[in-house]
């Protein structure tokens, strides 16, 4: 069933506002102004949008070292996210941990995580909360093909099915990690063998197709607020740019593969499928591409206008243990 009106204007206005926000990040990147990694979210925009729509902020996700669309798709403050990036003190984590570590509890979003598979002990954890809360809230936790290889994946699908946890595990499969291909590296060969498995449902979604995304993880999140336990969503993709964003970077994969690939963009699939629906006149499409633009350069100038955190800030808010 076709999303209404309101719903596909806004899950296009997400798409772009992430577009938009990598682009200026990318440049930045390149030109040598934002420090430390930043990892590229283009081309996946349809998964973040698709799947946030259907939260609420009680409900929390968690992201991974590719968090900037979880981010800004779950509804975090895009001045604040920008501030991070560039190290600012008006960041979301008080500039301390930069494009890879932002996080807003106050708007559920848990963090995104620098160590592959790291998110996915901390969703179990989250899930788990939400579960003995008992108000029917879930957790969501985003992560790569190349995470699916680690030894915690398996630990939190065992952990989530046994409990019947209310935890949707997102698959972003992107068909690599870094330059390594996923067929080469993962033995099982189809993703959802793993979860099939572990007896817990299961679907794979075209993850450029926005109104796939929104479909399948509708139905998946109304199972996990109804108590039927986790659920695995695939959702097949590919990142534009290389892996992070750096000149030295090689980027392995062929290049006809890329282009094919740009060929399948999800925000200009939807541009077209709106218009022909009629849900987006040239007039609404102008404005939203507008205000997009203004809110990316509103959040650069926040950034800029921003200190950076005085010295004797650098131990505060630092824990170990
Ligand atoms: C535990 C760990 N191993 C290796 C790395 C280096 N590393 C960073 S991202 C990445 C690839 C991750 O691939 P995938 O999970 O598919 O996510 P994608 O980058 O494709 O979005 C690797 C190997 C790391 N950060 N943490
Ligand atoms: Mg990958």
């Amino acid at each position: 069933m076709e999303p209404d009106g309101k719903t596909c204007i806004e899950l296009y206005t997400t798409m772009l506002e992430i577009r938009r926000f990598e682009e200026h990040v990318a440049k930045e990147v390149f030109d040598g102004n934002i420090p430390g990694f930043a990892h590229s979210y283009i081309g996946q925009e349809a998964i973040a949008a698709g799947v946030c729509r259907h939260l609420t902020k009680k409900d929390r996700i968690v992201s991974n070292h590719r968090g900037h669309g979880h981010c800004i798709a779950k509804g975090a403050d895009m001045n604040r996210m920008m501030a991070e990036i560039y190290g600012k003190k008006t960041g979301c984590c008080k500039g301390k941990g930069g494009s890879m570590h932002i996080a807003d509890f106050s708007i559920g979003m848990l963090g995104a995580d620098g160590i592959v598979g790291a998110g996915l002990p901390i969703s179990t954890g989250a899930a788990c909360a939400a579960k003995l809360e008992g108000k029917g809230n879930v957790a969501v936790v985003f992560f790569g093909d190349g995470a699916c290889n680690e030894g915690e994946f398996h630990e939190c699908l065992n952990l989530a099915g046994i409990w019947k946890l209310p935890l949707l595990f997102v698959c972003e499969n992107n068909g690599y990690g870094v330059n390594t291909p996923a067929e080469y590296a993962m033995a099982a060969g189809d993703i959802t063998r793993i979860p099939e498995a572990y007896h817990i449902a299961n679907k794979v979604v075209d993850g450029n197709d926005v109104e796939a995304v929104h479909a399948a993880a509708g139905e998946a999140i109304a199972r996990l607020r109804k108590g039927d336990g986790p659920y695995f969503l695939e959702c097949k993709t590919y990142r534009w740019y290389k892996h992070f964003l750096s000149k030295e970077l090689e980027d392995l994969r062929p290049a006809d593969e890329i282009q094919a690939w740009k060929e399948r963009c999800p925000i200009k699939a939807y541009e077209a499928l709106l218009a022909e629906r009629g849900v987006l006149t040239q007039a609404r499409l102008k404005s939203i591409h507008r205000k997009t633009l203004q809110k990316v350069e509103g959040a650069y100038a926040f950034a800029l206008a921003s200190p950076y955190p005085a010295p004797e800030d650098a131990l505060q808010d630092v824990y170990s243990i």
